[in-house]
C-alpha cells in the first residue's frame, strides 16, 4: 500500500490523475517523490544546505536556526533513547503548539520512534484509551496530571522532555517503510482506530505539496493550527522543514494574532480550516491577507460564498485542498491556473483518484491510491478489510463528483461523521456517552449546518417514560465525559426517533 500502483485500470469517465499531477508541475515516476528516502533524512539535508537559516519561531523561544533545530533535536533524542526507548516504540504527545514541541516531535522521528499525537482537548479517559491502545512508552504532555497511572508510562514533563541527558548516537536511520506516526481517529468510546503512517507516506505527501504549492526556502508560514493533526503537523510542520522554509508558531488562533504575525514576520503563507477563514473574513483587517503569497484552506469544506468574500475583501484566491489522516494530502487546487471555489482541485503528484459505485448523477465514493496511503490500522484486521477495495484502493468514505476537466468536488460523506471547526466528531461516541445517562432511553446525534463552524453537534433524545430531565442537566453530564468540541450545542427531546424498516435511525429526518 505504500507504492503508487500505476498499472491499475481506471473506469471509463475517470479523469487521468497524471494530468492533475502535470497541472501541479509534476511529471514522471511517483517514486521520485521518495528520492530522499525518509522525511528525517530530507530534513537533515535541508539543515546541512543552510545551517544558519531561521526555521522556527514562537514568542517564548524566539527564532531558532536550522543548525539549532538539528542540535536541539539531537539533545532530546539522546534523552529519549537514554530513557530506554527504541526504534518502533510509541511516544504519545499532547501539548499546545510551540517550538519546543516541534523540536521534540523532530527528535522522536529522528530516533525512529512512532509519534502518537493526541488532541489537547481530550478528557483524561479519552487519553487513557489512546494510551492503552497505542501502548506508548512515554507521554510528553503539558500537564502531567492528565496522564493516568500505568506501569508502562515514563513521564516527560513539558514539551522539552525533562529526562537525563544521554549520547544520541546515530540518528535518522528510519527507512521509507518504517512507521513514523500512529494517529488515532477517535478516542471516546469503544476501540479507537490507530492510523499507521510510514516515513514514505509523510515524505511523499510533503514533497507533493512542496512541488504543487511552489514551496521554497524563501517562504514563511504563519502556523496557527493544533500540532496533533495532519493539517498542522503533516502539512504545516513537515512541509516547512522539507522545503527548507520557516514557520512562525501562533499557539492560540485569532484573526488579530495571525495577521500581527504576518505583518511582523513578513510571512508568505497562511493555512487554516474554514472556521478560521470565516473569522478572518469577518475581521476589519481582512485586507491584510493581500500581503501573503498564498492562502490554503482544508480539513472541511470552504463555502463558495466565503471563497468569493476572501477574494474580494482579502485579495486572496484561496487554494482549497483535501486531505485525511489516513492519506495525508490527496487533492489540491493548482498554484498556477484555475482555483475553483467549491472544488478541492486536482490529484496531487503521486495520488490516483477515482469514484466507485457512481450513481446516475455522477456521485460516487472517492477512493484513492498512492505512496501517501497509510500502512493500515493498528492491530485492526477487520477495519483494514473494510477500508480497502478489492483492488487495494483506499475508501475515503467521502462522496464526490468530477467536473468535465477532472476537478474533484466533495458533495457529502457516506461515513457517519460530523466535522466542526475542522475537528472530527463521531456521532456514535456522543450517543454512547448520552445513553449512559440513567434517564435517557434512546438518542441520535447528527450535525447541523453552521456558518462559522461548518457543522455543530446536535442530539435528539428520547427519555424513559415519566423521566423529567432538562437539557442543561444532560449537557452537564456530557461535559464531564466529552471534550469541549464534541459536546452537543443543542438538545432536542422527542417522543421517538425516526427509524427505517431495518430499525436504523434515519438521520436525515431528524433535522
Ligand atoms: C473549540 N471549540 C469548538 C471547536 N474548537 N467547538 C466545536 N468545534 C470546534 N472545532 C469550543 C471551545 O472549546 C469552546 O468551548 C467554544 O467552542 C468556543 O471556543 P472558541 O474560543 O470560539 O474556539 P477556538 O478555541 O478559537 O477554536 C476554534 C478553532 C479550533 C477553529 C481555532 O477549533 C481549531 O484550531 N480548529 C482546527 C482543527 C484542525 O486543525 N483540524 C485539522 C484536522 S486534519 P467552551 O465550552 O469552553 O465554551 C484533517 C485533514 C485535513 O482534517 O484535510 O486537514
Ligand atoms: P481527518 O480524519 O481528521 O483527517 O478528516 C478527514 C476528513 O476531512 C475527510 O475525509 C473529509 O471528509 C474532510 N475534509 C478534508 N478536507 C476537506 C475539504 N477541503 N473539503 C471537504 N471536506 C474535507
Amino acid at each position: 500500500m505504500t507504492d503508487a500502483d500505476q498499472t491499475q485500470p481506471t473506469p471509463a469517465g475517470t479523469p487521468d490523475s497524471a494530468q492533475g499531477w502535470a497541472a501541479h508541475g509534476f511529471t514522471g515516476d511517483p517514486a521520485r517523490l521518495l528520492d530522499e528516502g525518509s522525511l528525517v533524512r530530507a530534513w537533515r539535508n535541508r539543515w546541512e544546505e543552510a545551517p544558519d537559516r531561521p526555521v522556527l519561531y514562537d514568542d517564548t523561544s524566539g527564532w531558532i536556526t536550522a543548525a539549532e533545530l538539528s542540535r536541539r533535536s539531537r539533545v532530546i533524542a539522546g534523552r529519549l533513547l537514554g530513557a530506554g526507548l527504541r526504534a518502533g516504540d510509541r511516544i504519545l504527545m499532547s501539548c499546545a503548539p510551540s517550538v519546543d514541541l516541534v523540536v521534540t516531535h523532530v527528535a522522536a522521528m529522528r530516533s525512529g520512534l512512532v509519534v502518537v499525537p493526541v488532541n489537547t482537548a481530550f478528557t483524561r479517559d479519552e487519553l487513557a484509551n489512546v494510551l492503552h491502545e497505542s501502548q506508548a512508552r512515554l507521554c510528553v504532555v503539558d500537564d502531567p496530571s492528565r496522564i493516568p497511572e500505568g506501569p508502562a508510562v515514563a513521564r516527560g514533563v513539558g514539551p522539552a522532555v525533562a529526562l537525563p541527558d544521554h549520547e544520541a548516537g546515530h540518528l535518522d536511520l528510519a527507512g521509507p517503510d518504517d512507521p513514523a506516526m500512529l494517529v488515532f481517529t477517535s478516542g471516546t468510546t469503544g476501540r479507537p482506530k490507530g492510523v499507521m503512517l510510514t516515513h514514505a507516506n509523510l515524505l511523499s505527501s510533503a514533497e507533493a505539496l512542496r512541488i504543487a504549492w511552489r514551496w521554497t526556502p524563501a517562504d514563511r508560514l504563519v502556523l496557527s493550527l493544533p500540532l496533533f493533526h495532519m493539517h498542522g503537523l503533516g502539512v504545516g510542520v513537515h512541509g516547512t522543514l522539507l522545503a527548507g522554509a520557516s514557520a512562525v508558531i501562533v499557539p492560540r488562533f485569532s484573526p488579530d494574532a495571525v495577521l500581527d504575525a504576518v505583518r511582523t514576520h513578513r510571512a508568505t503563507l497562511l493555512f487554516g480550516v474554514p472556521t478560521m477563514w470565516v473569522r478572518i473574513l469577518d475581521s476589519p483587517r481582512v485586507a491584510e491577507l493581500g500581503a501573503l503569497r498564498m492562502c490554503v484552506s482544508g480539513s472541511a469544506p470552504l463555502t463558495p460564498e466565503a471563497w468569493h468574500g476572501l477574494a474580494e475583501a482579502g485579495g486572496q484566491r484561496i487554494v482549497e485542498r483535501y486531505g485525511m489522516t489516513e492519506t495525508v494530502m490527496n487533492v489540491s487546487n493548482p498554484h498556477d491556473g484555475d482555483r475553483r471555489p467549491g472544488s478541492v482541485g486536482l490529484p496531487l503528484p503521486g495520488v490516483r483518484v477515482r469514484l466507485d459505485s457512481t450513481s446516475e448523477d455522477g456521485v460516487g465514493e472517492i477512493v484513492l491510491t498512492g505512496p501517501n496511503v497509510f500502512a493500515g490500522y493498528w492491530e485492526r484486521p477487520e477495519a483494514n478489510a473494510e477500508a480497502f477495495t478489492a483492488d487495494g484502493w483506499f475508501r475515503t468514505g467521502d462522496l464526490g463528483t468530477f467536473d468535465h476537466d477532472g476537478y474533484l468536488r466533495i458533495v457529502g460523506r457516506s461515513k457517519d461523521l460530523i466535522i466542526t471547526g475542522g475537528f472530527n466528531v463521531y456521532p456514535r461516541d456522543v450517543e454512547d456517552v448520552l445513553r449512559g445517562h440513567p434517564d435517557v432511553a434512546d438518542v441520535a446525534v447528527a450535525g447541523e449546518p453552521s456558518a462559522q463552524w461548518g457543522e455543530t453537534v446536535a442530539a435528539w433524545v428520547v427519555c424513559h417514560g415519566g423521566a423529567a430531565i432538562d437539557a442543561d442537566a444532560l449537557l452537564a453530564f456530557a461535559a464531564a465525559r466529552l471534550a469541549a468540541y464534541q459536546r452537543p450545542r443543542r438538545v432536542v427531546f422527542v417522543d421517538e426517533l425516526p427509524r427505517n424498516a431495518l430499525g436504523k435511525v434515519v438521520k436525515s429526518l431528524l433535522r
